[in-house]
């Protein structure tokens, strides 16, 4: 059988990981972070499908599609972790287990990064550890879904 498949889904702006304001990000690209995830599923027993877009419409169409082909969502909403009520709403109707990843620790930023609608839907936050964040979400992730299909 298919190893099961955990969508990662990165959202606006986050495709200048490595690019711009490394002092904040980091010096690690997007597609570094894509490989590092696929390079961690296997021995998991897990397959990623990572995708990116800047479009609010498009990440939740991605999360609606998620419900039937995946087994889990690792997410980065950007700043609309801050904004969307929409991509909680599809994040909800995919019942499927959602860690939150934030490369920032959000906590020490401004006060309008401080809440996110994703939060409270989630079984896990992780924030403030750079990209080594969504490794950890992957690890976590694996004993959720082996959790759930025991
Ligand atoms: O810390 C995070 O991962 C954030 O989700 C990043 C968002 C920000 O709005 C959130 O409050 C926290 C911003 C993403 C911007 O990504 C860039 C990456 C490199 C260069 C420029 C922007």
């Amino acid at each position: 059988m298919a190893d099961p498949t955990v969508m990662v889904l990165n959202g606006p702006n986050l495709n200048m990981l490595g690019k711009r304001e490394p002092a904040i990000y980091g010096a690690t690209t997007l597609a570094d972070v894509e490989r590092m995830l696929a390079d961690a599923a296997k021995p998991l027993g897990l397959a990623v499908d990572c995708r990116q877009s800047n479009h609010e419409g498009e990440l939740v169409t991605w999360c609606q599609q998620a419900r039937e082909t995946h087994a889990g969502l690792i997410i980065n909403a950007g700043a609309y972790t801050h904004t969307s009520l929409a991509l909680r709403d599809a994040v909800t109707a995919a019942e499927l287990p959602l860690i939150e990843v934030h490369l920032s620790n959000i906590y020490a930023r401004e006060s309008f990064r401080h809440h996110s609608y994703l939060s409270p839907i989630a079984a896990g936050v992780i924030c403030g550890l750079g990209v080594q964040g969504y490794v950890l979400a992957l690890q976590a992730m694996a004993e959720i879904v082996k959790a759930h299909v025991a």
